[in-house]
């Protein structure tokens, strides 16, 4: 995990979003949080944010993530954010990359069930978004996942 292109991405001058790179949790036994995070910028999509290894695992969802079990959404793979961005909202200024608003759109813990290359399964507790879900890779080390809500019963 790096948070190199995230440094390199920005201008800390400029952009209000957090410079800090250290994360900020101080024991392992806490518990994992999630967040979404709606933004507004060329396009509107959420990033969709699990914290795991002292960063947060980052993707971009254009259509947002699935409510409904069995609904999968397309999830582009997105630089490591640091564990100060999850409480992050504002606006990106005109010319910074990312430019546009940035509001919580979701947030809450997850339990890990399990993770290997290319496929994490988890169970949200958030406001809008509970239950289990999956994020897959389409292809070996490729940037395309799919975000799914799996059925409550099925693995
Ligand atoms: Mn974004």
């Amino acid at each position: 995990m790096t948070l190199g292109d995230y440094r390199t991405k920005r201008d800390f001058a400029v952009t209000p979003e957090p410079q800090e790179l250290e994360g900020e949790r101080t024991s392992e036994h806490d518990e994992a949080r999630f967040v979404v995070q709606e933004h507004h910028a060329r396009h509107l999509h959420y990033d969709f944010r699990l914290e795991m290894d002292g960063a947060l695992r980052s993707w971009a969802v254009p259509k947002g993530p699935p409510e409904e079990p069995g609904v999968r959404r397309l999830a582009v793979a997105v630089e490591d954010h640091p564990i100060s961005y999850i409480d992050f909202e504002g606006t990106i200024p005109p010319g910074q990359y990312g430019a546009g608003t940035v509001q919580i759109w979701d947030r809450g813990t997850y339990d890990l069930e399990e993770r290997k290359p290319g496929e994490l399964r988890f169970v949200l507790h958030g406001v809008c978004l509970h239950g289990p879900y999956a994020l897959i890779r389409l292809r070996p080390d490729g940037k395309h996942w799919l975000l799914i809500k799996r059925q409550p019963s099925s693995s």
